[in-house]
């Protein structure tokens, strides 16, 4: 039997420094996350102190500077993060991802030296837990169209909107919103959880992403101190910037689930008897099997030349949307067919891919959906918007 889950060596496309993060990540999430990670989805729970234990490991915008608490890793550590952590449950990569890409990002690029002095160290450490506010109750897919306010008030600026759908609403110590101002421009600014008007609704009962906490951001004429906006930039560019990173750690992130449940499936089906053979013994099973490290390996290839790529500034938004799209895809086929090969017993929480399948459900759909990343290409090699 042949249990490699690296069939074209691409680990040795890779310097020793990055598997060294990756076992250091993929030991963590051993001892920290999959003792009871079932336990808590099942229970709609989070891990207790998950972005301490997150901060403690680097695991926090490993792509920021040092001089700002970061780690000061490049985007192929940032990708190898993600694949270990999604490999223990999505919603352990969501947290890393929200945190480092959406929150730490902008204020990064975007953001005044206070700004980045005050906020990135305490984020990179897990002290302080960011949310993301674009998608609104009437946009998700069109985040150009939306409705949130910024309107200037005497030195500073009154908010008025609501986002949904937003992962650690509910926890969040600061939130980076996108609003449009009098003048229709895309601004971005930084709430903080003591502003008065602010408040964060939880959305119950999800089935999936269960150990990770999804709301609302409601902002009723919060005051905004002209210091908390963004000063860099003034368009959509900002938070469809924020995106191209979340969406590449994503094309990762989920190659460690779809692994996760591959290895489970072939241990499975190499210990289940039926019909007096092992079921990895007949060919429908040895076909999904197949399919399935095929499409894991192609991931990997196409993930790797991605990081290469993103490394040296070149990738571009259409193919990190490509490897999105392709990756989530792949990754819940995978957790679909490897339920199956486990028969009954592929629904029941002793093992993780039902977990993993429900958790895909969320992200083929957030981060832009199947169908935007597929209108994204479209649009790219033709040259003509099918939105
Ligand atoms: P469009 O007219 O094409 O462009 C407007 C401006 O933005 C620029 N731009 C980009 N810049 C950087 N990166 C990109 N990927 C960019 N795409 C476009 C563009 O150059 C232009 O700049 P400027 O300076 O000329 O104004 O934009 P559009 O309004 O037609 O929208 C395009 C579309 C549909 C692709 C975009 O809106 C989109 O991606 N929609 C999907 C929304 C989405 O992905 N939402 C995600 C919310 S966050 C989330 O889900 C977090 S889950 C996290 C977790 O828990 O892990
Ligand atoms: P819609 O945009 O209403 O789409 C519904 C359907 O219509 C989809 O199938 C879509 O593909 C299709 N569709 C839309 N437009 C077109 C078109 N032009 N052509 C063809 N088909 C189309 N957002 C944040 O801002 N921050 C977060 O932290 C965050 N976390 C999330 C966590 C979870 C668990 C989930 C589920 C979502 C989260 N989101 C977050 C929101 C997420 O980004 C949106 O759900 C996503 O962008 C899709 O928007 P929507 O749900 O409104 O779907």
């Amino acid at each position: 039997m042949n249990t490699t889950v690296d069939y074209f060596n691409v680990g040795e496309l890779f310097g020793e420094e990055y598997l060294l993060i990756r076992d250091t990540i993929r030991d963590f999430v051993r001892a920290e996350i999959l003792p009871t990670i079932d336990q808590k989805a099942q229970r709609h729970e989070e891990i207790p102190d998950l972005m301490k234990k997150l901060g403690q490991i680097g695991a926090l915008g490993p792509f920021v500077s040092s001089a700002y608490g970061g780690a000061g890793l490049d985007y192929m550590a940032y990708g190898v993060i993600m694949q270990e952590l999604e490999a223990g449950d999505s919603a352990i990569r969501s947290a890393a991802s929200v945190q480092s890409s959406l929150v730490m990002y902008p204020i990064y690029t975007f953001g005044s030296e206070e700004q980045k002095n005050k906020y990135l160290p305490m984020l990179a450490s897990g002290d302080c837990i960011g949310a993301f506010g674009l998608t609104e109750p009437n946009h998700g897919s069109d985040p150009s169209n939306m409705e949130t306010r910024l309107v200037k008030d005497g030195e500073g600026y009154r908010l008025n909107g609501a986002k949904t759908w937003i992962t650690n609403a509910p926890i969040c110590d600061l939130a980076v919103v996108w609003a449009k101002d009098e003048e229709g421009k895309v601004r971005g600014v930084i709430i903080e959880r003591t502003d008065v008007g602010f408040s964060t609704p939880e959305i119950k009962d999800k089935w999936s992403l269960r150990a990770s906490r999804t709301g609302e951001l409601v902002f009723d004429s919060i005051y905004i101190p002209s210091e908390r906006l963004l000063p860099d930039v003034s368009s959509m560019r900002g938070p469809l910037s924020c995106l191209n990173s979340a969406r590449y750690g994503i094309s990762w992130g989920v190659i460690g689930a779809a692994i996760d449940c591959y290895q489970v499936a072939l241990q499975y089906a190499s210990e289940r008897t039926q019909f007096g053979k092992p079921i990895a013994a007949y060919q429908l099973q040895q076909k999904k099997l197949a399919e399935m490290i095929t499409e894991i390996t192609k991931a990997q290839l196409l993930s790797w030349r991605l990081g290469v790529l993103k490394n040296e500034n070149r990738a571009t938004p259409q193919q990190i949307s490509m490897a999105k799209r392709n990756n989530v895809h792949m990754a819940l086929q995978v957790a679909r067919e490897s339920r199956q090969i486990l028969g009954a017993m592929g629904i029941v929480g002793d093992y993780p891919i039902m977990r993993h399948m429900m958790n895909l459900e969320s992200v083929i759909t957030y981060e832009g959906t199947h169908d935007v990343h597929l209108l994204i290409t479209g649009q790219d090699i033709t040259g003509i918007s099918g939105f």
